[in-house]
């Protein structure tokens, strides 16, 4: 399988997370969104990351369709999200809070970066650095420890980690340690997993 998208990416991150637990062979094309929007266009016609290449070549655009998908290959004994009832709801609860806080967090990212300082709509950045406050505050708040939902890792750290750890990474004020100290555990401790350490955003 081939994986399209950098890992500055939280979304292309939480796939490539996934990927390595499952312990699935994959290639990385770490493609910039703006330098190689075309070449981006060529894998998804709206031009996101990510998107991933089956062995068949098929295409899978978009990190929630990769990721079903991925659960589907591995099986429910293995998925990282529970197959249904009450626990398959409570890991979707947070999952949909962390992938909600990462979209805000791009949405916050490209309002500072894609504009001319002169046309930044401070108002709006700041309703969008508040959403991303009150979703990582009741985040902070579900961690049961040592992960979300207590004793297994599921696909709710994985999103609540690589969203915490993009922000840290090209926004620091939204995420600083010490702000969120579950948060700031539950990150430590997925540091130490080879998924998390071998993807770390970088340019
Ligand atoms: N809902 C999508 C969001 C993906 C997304 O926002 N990707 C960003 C990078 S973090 C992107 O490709 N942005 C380029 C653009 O929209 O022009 C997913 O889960 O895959």
């Amino acid at each position: 399988m081939l994986l399209i998208g950098s890992y500055s990416s939280p979304f292309v991150r939480r796939v490539a997370v996934t990927l390595k637990i499952y312990a699935l062979p994959f290639e990385h094309r770490p493609v910039a969104t703006d330098r190689d929007a075309v070449i981006i266009r060529g894998f998804n016609p709206l031009g996101r990351v990510p998107a991933l290449v089956l062995d068949n070549d098929e295409l899978v655009i978009d990190s929630g369709m990769i990721i079903d998908h991925l659960d589907e290959m591995v099986g429910p004994a293995r998925a990282l999200t529970p197959r249904s009832g009450p626990q398959r709801r409570q890991v979707n609860r947070m999952v949909a809070l962390a992938t909600g806080a990462a979209d805000k967090y791009v949405a916050a990212y490209y309002e500072r970066t894609k504009r001319p300082d002169s046309h930044v709509w401070q108002p709006w950045l700041e309703r969008l650095e508040g959403q991303i406050e009150t979703a990582l505050q009741a985040l902070d708040g579900m961690v049961q420890g040592p992960w979300l939902v207590g004793d297994a890792l599921t696909q709710a750290d994985v999103t609540t980690v690589v969203a915490v750890q993009a922000m840290r990474f090209d926004m620091p004020h939204l995420a600083p340690e010490g702000r969120f100290a579950a948060l700031d555990t539950l990150v430590r401790s997925a540091a130490r997993l080879d998924a998390f350490s071998s993807t770390l955003p970088n340019a």
